[in-house]
């Protein structure tokens, strides 16, 4: 059944312009992230499946930004998600689907047609064997919370044994799990507790989500707000949005989490897409019971939709701008032939860490030369010194200052004047 989209502006206009009652945010950051999100989707770029389902959590009114995202996504699912795409990678096109109304056992594009649902199940079992044997998922157990999310969500087999593998691993982990990862598993749980029938399975279910929320909620209050970091925010407050059942009788005082991200300035699209919908008092668990668009033809040309779109600060032309020192080390001990190399780099104050790279490289290419992919959170560095991680073997630069991994990446990160930035070969 097709429903009208929940009209933003009513939804604003009912919030009212300050904080309202219930876990809804300011009408000004709702309005200014939407609209950031809406002119980052562009014509030639990879389309982002978390974009669409946090437009359509959102109800957007850009049909125009909608419609060439839902062509793009199909296209990518017929060419890429019958060949190797990652379990995770197939959840969030399948709920970017769900969200838009269309029937991801059917996608059509390019004269292809493409059963997501059949890959995503045969990708989470391929997951579920891996854990049973190896002990760790084939990707990660972020990527399994999505999966099992996306099927339970769709009615499609196989995600009871799954939520059963996270809510143990939640409630015994063998590695410290992130409040991105718990929160996920959390979604994915909520979902299948409202689903099964198993007692044994619900009480299961039931006690590794309310460990994990109530876990997030003295965490908030310890942390004056915050439930991770900046950019775990979203997910958490997902989370918390979607269990009040497992956590009650206590109150979430959800203006405290609001607060902490309103000061914020969010820049990268995803961390906008995961924050959208929480904003608004949705989670993902809503992406596949969403009234539908109305499938009107565009009316805005997408040149029109890309106001607001924030570039990178710009450091000022016409200002003198003065020049920091970055100490930057690569480390690896863990394969091949070790090595440890450190330099000092010059760059202008504001610079980001990929510009401190950059440079480390063009003063000396045979040691410091990298490898960067532009993926869904911005720049990655796949590579340092010919050291490539690896998905197989779960390895990766890992990237540190004073002994903490940073929060950001490459393209974001902005050292201070006398930082040490460590790169450092890991394991995750
Ligand atoms: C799993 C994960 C990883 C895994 C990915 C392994 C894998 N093969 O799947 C590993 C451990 C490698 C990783 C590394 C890093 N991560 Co990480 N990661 C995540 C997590 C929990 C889930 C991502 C995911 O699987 N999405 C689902 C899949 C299906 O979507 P995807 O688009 O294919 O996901 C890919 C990208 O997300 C990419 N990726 C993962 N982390 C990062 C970080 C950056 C900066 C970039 C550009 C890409 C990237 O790897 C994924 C798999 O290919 C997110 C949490 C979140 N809220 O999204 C954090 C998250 C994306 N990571 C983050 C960070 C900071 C990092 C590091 C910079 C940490 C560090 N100090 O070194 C490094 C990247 C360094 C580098 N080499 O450039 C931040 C990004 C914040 C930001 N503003 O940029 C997040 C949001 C966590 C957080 N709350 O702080 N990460």
């Amino acid at each position: 059944m097709l429903r009208m989209p929940l009209s933003l502006g009513i939804l604003l206009a009912l919030l009212g312009s300050s904080w309202a009652q219930g876990c809804a945010a300011p009408q000004a950051l709702v309005s200014e992230l939407l609209q950031r999100l809406e002119g980052s989707v562009l014509e030639d770029a990879s389309p982002d499946p978390s974009v669409l389902l946090a437009l359509n959590l959102a109800g957007t009114s850009n049909r125009a930004v909608q419609k060439l995202l839902l062509e793009q996504l199909k296209e990518q699912a017929v060419k890429r998600a019958p060949h190797g795409m990652a379990s995770g990678q197939v959840a969030l096109l399948v709920l970017a689907l769900l969200s838009s109304c269309q029937d991801p056992q059917q996608v059509q594009a390019l004269g292809l047609s493409v059963d997501l649902l059949h890959i995503l199940q045969q990708r989470t079992d391929e997951e579920l064997a891996n854990m049973e044997v190896e002990g760790v998922p084939r990707t990660t157990l972020y990527s399994v919370g999505l999966d099992t999310l996306t099927l339970c969500l769709t009615g499609v087999g196989g995600y009871q044994e799954a939520s059963v593998e996270l809510a143990k691993e939640l409630l015994s982990p063998s590695s410290p799990l992130s409040v991105d990862t718990q929160a996920m598993a959390v979604l994915a749980l909520v979902c299948t507790h409202g689903r099964t029938e198993l007692r044994d399975v619900r009480d299961l279910l039931q006690e590794a989500v309310s460990m994990v929320t109530n876990g997030f909620l003295d965490e908030q209050e310890e942390k004056g707000g915050l439930i991770g970091n900046i950019y775990s925010m979203g997910l958490a407050m997902q989370a918390l949005e979607s269990a009040g059942q497992f956590y009650s009788p206590r109150q979430w005082d959800c203006s405290q989490a609001l607060s902490v991200v309103s000061e914020h300035h969010f820049q990268l699209p995803m961390a906008m897409a995961q924050l959208l919908p929480a904003l608004l008092g949705r989670t993902y668990l809503d992406a596949a019971s969403l009234d539908c668009p109305s499938g009107s033809s565009a009316s805005r040309s997408l040149l029109d939709a890309s106001i607001g779109m924030d570039a990178p600060d710009p450091i000022s032309g016409s200002l003198p701008v003065e020049s920091i020192t970055v100490q930057f080390s690569i480390t690896n001990r863990l394969q091949g032939k070790p090595f440890s190399y450190s330099t000092m780099v010059r760059v202008p104050d504001g610079s980001t860490l990929l510009r401190v790279m950059e440079v480390a490289a063009e003063e000396n290419p045979a040691v410091y030369s990298f490898q960067t992919e532009q993926v869904s959170w911005g720049i990655m560095v796949v590579s340092i010194h010919g050291l490539a991680g690896n998905a197989e073997d779960r390895t990766y630069w890992q990237f540190l200052s004073g002994g903490d991994a940073l929060q950001e990446g490459v393209g974001l990160y902005k050292p201070r004047d006398g930082e040490h930035i460590q790169a450092v070969f890991s394991t995750y």
